[in-house]
């Protein structure tokens, strides 16, 4: 099995990353994207996306001439799917850029080549793919079909953290789901090029369970912590004392609470366990509506700490200043995409009369939803502002000596300043 071209479709987190890190082994990649803004950048050997260390892999593949985007597929020995699967509004999975991916390359497909779907899918999206392949490619024998398969595919799920991805990519261990066990070997063979993690063989359905499976766990735990931090603020207990105290039991590893789940994976694919199993999944349901639900019960605490400052003090509403500390979806990043600290903030600044400040060092402008704030520096907040509301705990923030503050009402949301 050699590879000599492959070809990645879907240039954004993970795409992107894969791509390159095949061209860094001396493999020639065709990284395909319907973007053509990203389709430029790459080929300039700069990326449109916020990675550590991705810059530099993606302009050394650029300059030796390895790593090429366009936005038409090109024959390849493998094909790597990794577009989006956003849901709809009614929770239901969107595979339609899955769809448009494996149309896209079906007219360039030869036999022995190999498809692999990374793209978080729900349970027989890869069974799926193949009836779109198929159906483009009447010519050619596919998996299902019984025989000895021209085209091999598999599942194989991306696990990687963002903010990590370079080294998890490379160290995470692989879950290959190969619609035959021909496929899954080709699969593994494919990924060997790279990965310094183990490949695990299993069947394509198991595969996309286990990444839908592994997300929900994190979600169904984040959940139980926050589930935790509203039932302590009942009983005027500090959570994240009593999380640490029920740690120290040796079978017992709580998650810690926050202004709720955000990102683009663990608040949107437990959703695909949810629609294609209502009656099952309740307890998953159930987290995805206690995290949901969180950056509300953080507004309705900012609600009680301003009217605890307006009795306590001369103060109008409309003098009150409230700065929010951090807005990215988790700490030292500057993604705010699906972030549960910008949706605090937005309806903080939809409900506050007075002033409504942000602190967010890793960013220069604020986003336009937050059209009405002001991005401040740490310092000023520290010294001027009446209310302060801990979201992400940057390590920046995370250097603030609580026991220093002069503020009398904090909001915490990351045991930070306890
Ligand atoms: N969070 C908490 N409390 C915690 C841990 C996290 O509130 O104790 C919050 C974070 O602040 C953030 C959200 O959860 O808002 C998600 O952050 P994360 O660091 O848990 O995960 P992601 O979304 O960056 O990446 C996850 C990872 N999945 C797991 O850890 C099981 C990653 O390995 C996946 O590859 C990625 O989703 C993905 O692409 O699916």
């Amino acid at each position: 099995m050699t590879f000599n071209t492959i070809s990645v479709i879907g240039l954004g987190y993970i795409g992107l990353p894969t791509a390159a890190i095949f061209a860094s082994q001396g493999k020639r990649v065709v990284g395909v994207d319907v973007n053509a803004h990203a389709v430029e950048t790459i080929n300039r050997g700069d990326i449109h996306i916020v990675e550590p260390e991705l810059d530099a892999v993606v302009k050394t593949a650029v300059q030796q001439g390895l790593l090429r985007a366009t936005l038409t597929p090109e024959a390849a020995d493998a094909f790597l799917i990794a577009v989006p699967t956003p849901f709809m509004a009614d929770h239901q999975p969107d595979l339609r850029y899955v769809k448009a991916a494996a149309e896209s390359i079906a007219p360039v497909l030869k036999a022995g080549d190999l498809v692999i779907l990374e793209s978080t899918s729900p349970v027989g999206s890869t069974e799926q793919m193949v009836t779109w392949l198929a159906a483009a490619r009447p010519d050619l024998r596919f998996p299902q079909q019984g025989e000895q398969p021209d085209i091999f595919i598999a599942y194989c799920p991306e696990r990687v953290l963002p903010g990590q991805i370079m080294l998890e990519l490379v160290k995470n261990d692989r879950v290959i789901g190969g619609m035959t066990p021909e496929c899954s070997a080709r699969a593994s063979a494919l990924y060997r090029i790279f990965l310094q993690g183990e490949c695990v063989e299993t069947n394509a359905r198991t595969a996309e369970m286990c990444k839908l499976t592994e997300n929900s766990f994190r979600d169904v735990n984040i959940a139980f912590a926050n589930e935790l931090s509203l039932i302590c603020a009942e009983q005027d207990i500090n959570v994240w004392e009593l999380i640490a105290l029920a740690n120290r039991h040796p079978r017992v590893n709580i998650l810690q609470p926050g202004p709720g789940v955000g990102g683009h994976c663990i608040a949107v694919d437990p959703w695909f366990i949810v629609a294609q199993n209502p009656q099952q999944a309740r307890l998953i349901r159930t987290a995805r509506e206690v995290n949901d639900a969180k950056p509300h019960w953080v507004l309705d605490q900012v609600k009680k700490t301003v009217a605890d400052c307006l009795a306590q003090s001369n103060k109008r509403a409309s003098e009150v200043t409230i700065a929010c500390f951090g807005l990215a979806f988790k700490p030292n990043i500057d993604d705010l995409r699906e972030s549960p600290a910008m949706e605090v903030a937005q309806l903080i600044a939809e409900w506050h009369q007075g002033s409504n400040w942000v602190v967010e060092p890793h960013i220069s402008q604020l986003p336009a939803a937050l059209t009405t704030s002001q991005l401040v520096g740490t310092q000023q907040a520290l010294e001027q502002a009446d209310i302060l509301v801990m979201l992400v705990d940057h390590q920046a923030f995370r250097a603030i000596d609580g026991g220093q503050l002069v503020q009398q009402w904090i909001v915490d949301t990351k045991g930070v300043w306890r």
